[in-house]
């Protein structure tokens, strides 16, 4: 039997190249291995199988995709007994994979050495975990050739690089937390974080350019300051060596004028960056994101803006929170507010074995069963027990259209009470990636749907000038009128009018507004109720239909400016703790929510002080019996230990 092995990575239908198989299949070949790729949905698996013959199959996995690789590594092991081994994220924070049946080898951590360890006959089959002994520059460069054989990656004038591993931050939802918790690095466990050197990074670009056609370089680092000395050296070799645009994700709070005139100056074409939510406390509490505030944010789109960078702000929506529709308008009035050039939006999923997840669970908006079944994306509807669930799926379908229409935020609460089928769903969730790539990648391929009708665009006063609704409410009542006028024959707002089949309301009232008239085409499929009919029949009309989100933002420093919502209630089973504040868990977020909310819908005057005291063991509030005990703690795994016992107690 040869000593060199051929490995096989499966793979149903990639959108996106895979930094992580590449690397895994560069290791392979360096050691004088062989590697492929096959995509299912585009090749016969059987004639794959027949022609290279393997002899490993591997799967590289995020959580959602191991159902997927679980059914065909038990099919393959029934008809070809093939031994297959498995890794990616998904088996790094579920190592209880390796129980499966059908499953032989299970990989936690980097892959480099340990799929070696495996093919050479050095690891037995079950659990592996990684040591993460390796410093990153001693690896070989991603085998690139295994993505770029496919004409679709190769042509890509976009490349993914990756210039660290980890993310120092614990955002409550995300799963880099559970990575520190169970990395362990010379026996014990410790926060893990590795960076390449320079020369390193810059010496691969060159590579890939040597090779493969390359215009861009997306760093897909978690963040892509995580040490402004590294950077700054970073950008001089950058700038002297390859000097190509780039684009990364970054944390706003990491950012200032300098770095950003010299990341613009060495080619900086695009950011991501996230605030998730605009209610400081929502960030910090809920999130755990207390490293960044508003005022960071604010600033950062001022410098973007200052440097011509183009900018996604990411949003989350669907929180669990009493009233999240709520805080999802607040962040979408943010976001209009500070004009951010494009807006992403998700409905927030909670994944099992995140401190957010957790939460959801302890807290009663989610089940473990619906927690396990987790969604592969997060642009579904919410798997959690909120109140607002379909408009808060229209909303995040509507969220980008809505910042760059500008469109006033009273048409938007009706809108989002339509009744959006998946169908329609999808249709908008597909526009705005087609819009989106045109306006940030400046990708115009004449795709007519993606048109906007510019001259609307301009006829809208700049937003920074006023407050949103003041500042189009006149526009949009001297568009109404216009629409009114062309249309002649609407009298009044009455049910009886001309315009009282839906579609013709949802047209005449975005008649004028400058998006893409593919949107009006869809929202005119949307069914509406009589009393959303008859809301925007008042709208067009020129009355409010709704008043703006409660609470509001300082656009200088980001703090919340309702002075109600400093006024916070204790928790229940936290007698010392009772200003929220001064709470150092997330677990209070639901009582604190809506405690707010009984604060603001009562004048705060006519609120007996009595209740507000907190001296007192109980609110006499209602809604705060929805507070739940403080149940929410990390996970933790032992230090030193064999890896068969490190996955019993991670499992137990
Ligand atoms: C870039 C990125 C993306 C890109 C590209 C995705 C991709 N598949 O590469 C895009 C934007 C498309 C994306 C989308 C999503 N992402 Co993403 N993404 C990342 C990010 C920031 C970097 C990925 C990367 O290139 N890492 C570098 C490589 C070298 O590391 P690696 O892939 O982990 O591979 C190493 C090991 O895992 C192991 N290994 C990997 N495969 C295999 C296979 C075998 C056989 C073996 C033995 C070992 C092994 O060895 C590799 C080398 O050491 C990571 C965070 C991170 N720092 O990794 C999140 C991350 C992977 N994404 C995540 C999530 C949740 C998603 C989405 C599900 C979001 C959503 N709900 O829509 C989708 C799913 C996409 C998909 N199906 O893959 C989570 C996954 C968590 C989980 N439990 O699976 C991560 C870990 C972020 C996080 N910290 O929560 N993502
Ligand atoms: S900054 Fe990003 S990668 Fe890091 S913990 Fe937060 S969400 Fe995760």
């Amino acid at each position: 039997m040869s000593k060199h092995k051929r490995v096989l990575f499966i793979e149903r239908n990639l959108r996106n190249e895979k930094l992580g198989v590449m690397y895994l299949s560069a290791a392979l070949k360096a050691a004088g291995h062989h590697a492929d790729l096959v995509q299912t949905d585009k090749t016969d698996l059987d004639q794959r199988l027949a022609d290279y013959r393997p002899h490993f199959v591997a799967f590289s996995i995020t959580t959602g995709e191991h159902l997927f690789a679980l059914q065909t590594a038990r099919r393959l092991k029934q008809t070809h007994n093939i031994p297959n081994v498995f890794g990616g994220p998904h088996c790094t924070y579920f190592p209880e994979i390796a129980l499966e049946p059908g499953v032989d080898f299970v990989v936690q951590g980097q892959g480099e050495r340990a799929i070696l360890d495996i093919v050479e006959g050095r690891a037995a089959p079950g659990f592996i975990k990684s040591d993460m002994a390796d410093h990153l520059d001693e690896f070989a460069f991603p085998d690139r050739e295994i993505f770029y054989q496919f004409d679709e990656f190769r042509r890509n004038p976009m490349k993914n690089v990756i210039t660290s591993r980890a993310c120092p931050y614990k955002c409550s939802y995300c799963f880099n937390h559970s990575q520190l918790a169970l990395t362990r690095i010379d026996g014990e466990t410790r926060q893990w974080f590795d960076r390449r050197s320079i020369e390193n990074v810059t010496a691969e670009i060159r590579q890939i350019a040597d090779r493969y056609p390359l215009e861009k370089i997306l760093f897909v680092d978690d963040s892509f300051i995580q040490s402004r000395d590294w950077l700054h050296a970073f950008l001089d070799g950058y700038t002297r060596d390859v000097r190509l645009p780039w684009l990364c994700s970054l944390r706003v709070n990491c950012l200032d004028e300098t770095l950003a005139e010299k990341m613009f100056a060495s080619g900086l074409e695009m950011v991501n960056y996230a605030m998730e939510s605009a209610d400081p406390d929502v960030q910090q509490r809920l999130l755990h994101r207390g490293h960044i505030s508003n005022g960071d944010v604010i600033r950062a789109i001022r410098l973007f803006d200052q440097f011509g960078v183009r900018a996604r702000m990411q949003n989350m929506i669907g929180l669990p929170l009493s009233n999240p529709l709520e805080d999802a308008l607040n962040t979408l009035q943010f976001n209009m507010r500070h004009r951010v050039i494009d807006s992403w939006c998700s409905i927030f999923q909670p994944y099992p074995r995140t401190a957010l997840g957790q939460y959801c669970l302890d807290h009663g908006f989610t089940t473990a069963d619906q927690l396990r079944h987790c969604s592969e994306s997060f642009f579904d509807e919410s798997r959690l027990d909120l109140p607002d669930k379909n408009e808060l799926y229209a909303l995040q379908k509507l969220w980008y259209f809505i910042i760059d229409g500008r469109l006033p935020l009273d048409l938007v609460q009706i809108l989002i009470r339509g009744r959006f089928t998946p169908d329609i769903g999808n249709e908008l969730q597909k526009l705005r990636f087609r819009c989106s790539r045109k306006k940030l990648y400046g990708i115009d391929d004449g795709d007519p749907d993606t048109a906007v009708n510019l001259q609307s665009r301009e006829r809208l006063a700049p937003l920074n000038d006023t407050p949103i609704p003041a500042a189009t409410a006149s526009e949009r009542s001297s568009n109404r009128a216009a629409t009114v006028r062309e249309r002649s024959s609407i009298r009044a707002a009455s049910p009886d009018d001309t315009l009282s089949r839906p579609a013709d309301l949802v047209r005449a009232a975005l008649h004028n507004a400058p998006v893409p008239d593919r949107l009006i085409d869809l929202l005119a499929r949307v069914e509406f109720a009589p009393r959303e009919r008859e809301l925007l029949h008042h709208y067009l009309a020129g009355d409010r239909a709704y008043p703006d989100p409660i609470y509001t933002v300082n656009d200088e420093t980001g703090e919340l400016l309702n002075p109600d919502c400093s006024i916070f209630i204790r928790g229940t089973d936290q007698p010392d703790a009772h200003d929220i504040r001064h709470m150092p868990e997330p677990h209070f977020m639901r009582g604190m929510v809506d405690v707010r909310h009984a604060l603001r819908r009562h004048d705060p005057a006519e609120l007996d002080p009595a209740q507000l005291d907190p001296a007192q063991e109980r609110v006499p509030l209602d809604v705060l019996s929805h507070a739940g005990p403080s149940t929410n703690r990390p996970t933790t795994t032992d230090s030193a230990d064999t890896d068969e016992r490190h996955l019993n107690q991670y499992l137990a």
